[in-house]
């Protein structure tokens, strides 16, 4: 089965656009003539979004509401200090070893517990829907943080097309496995594709956000093009990137950290001040790019969405569902 998707004409993309890929451009024109007039409710935005190489830029309209006010990390420490373990476990691998993956032409097969499934382009998956800017703060199990200017769009308005049935209870997602391309994924660091799952309703609440792109301009390797998952009250190894497979599951889903460590991550992984990992605590956190001298920040509940989320885990034991 197939999205009914707007149709396009290629006036639609602009000259600018037109030089970044040549190839996706003529695949685009050819589809505009088979199509034949437009139809209603094309997004010009998404479709810059949809033709353009890694690095270009996005159009986007800015989320005031649901953003945080400090002022985000540096371009250079968002797409620098990366954990992408397909690409490498330090910090800095990421940036070098995913310089030559390929984020396009891109795929997404949806399966389970859903009336729309098939595998979709990611070009058709954008085509109908707006972006938007979110600055959300980052924090990673590893107590520290990053503030991310996040290009993309509501999980929720993704997940709507694929029409869940009643037996939808959690959402997996799935990494590209590609042991060529990630060369991290020639040593048994985990267990290989990287997966991560949510709760329905994490993953249709209006925070929980897919990026296609960081200030601005469409993501870069390191950080998980051409999308990826971004719940912002949760440790960053919730936040799965280059995602290939949605499936909807009546069970919950076995996330890739959890498999590997059972007693250090669990499956909610809410950020959590007063639950600690049992190798260090969680209490504190440093933020990524100030002096090295400042000072440890305390760490929020939920990472400073409590007021948004804490509703959806009421009467749950949060020591025990880490
Ligand atoms: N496929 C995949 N997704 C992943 C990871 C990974 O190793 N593989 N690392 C996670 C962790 S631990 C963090 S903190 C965030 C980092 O996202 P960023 O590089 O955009 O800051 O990605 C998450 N998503
Ligand atoms: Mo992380």
């Amino acid at each position: 089965m197939k999205f009914e998707t707007p149709r396009i004409l290629p006036s639609d993309i602009t000259s600018r656009d037109l030089f970044l890929d040549r190839r996706r451009v003529l695949r685009y024109a050819a589809a505009g003539a088979a199509f034949g007039a437009l139809g209603a409710g094309v997004s010009g935005r998404a479709l810059a979004a949809t033709i353009a190489a890694p690095g270009a830029k996005l159009a986007y309209t800015p989320n005031a509401a649901l953003s945080i006010k400090d002022p985000p990390n540096s371009y250079e420490d968002i797409t620098t200090y990366n954990n992408f373990y397909e690409f490498g476990t330090d910090k800095s691998d990421p940036a070098v070893q995913a310089r030559d993956f390929k984020p396009l032409p891109w795929k997404v097969t949806v399966d389970g517990e859903a009336e729309v499934k098939g595998s979709f382009d990611f070009e058709d998956i954008l085509r109908p829907l707006s972006l938007e800017e979110r600055i959300y703060r980052l924090r990673c199990v590893e107590a520290w943080s990053m503030v991310i200017p996040w290009t993309g769009f509501p999980l929720a308005e993704l997940i709507k097309r694929f029409k869940p049935t009643s037996k939808a209870k959690y959402v997996e997602f799935t990494t590209l496995m590609s042991p060529r391309q990630m060369p991290g994924q020639r040593s048994p660091v985990l267990r290989w594709p990287y997966v991560e799952g949510l709760r329905m309703d994490e993953a249709m609440h209006p925070l929980t956000f897919i990026a296609v792109g960081v200030y601005g301009q469409m993501l870069p390797n390191q950080n998980g093009a051409p999308l990826r998952l971004v719940v912002p009250w949760k440790y960053g190894f919730k936040s799965i990137k280059s995602i290939v497979r949605i499936r909807f599951t009546e069970l919950q889903p076995k996330n890739s950290w959890q498999v590997a460590a059972p007693s250090e991550y669990g499956f909610f992984a809410n950020v959590n001040p007063s639950v600690d990992h049992p190798r260090w605590s969680q209490a504190t956190e440093r933020r990524i790019g100030g002096s090295l001298l400042a000072k440890r920040a305390a760490t929020l509940p939920f990472n400073g969405y409590a007021e948004q989320v804490a509703s959806l885990y009421k009467g749950m034991d949060l020591r025990r569902n880490f």
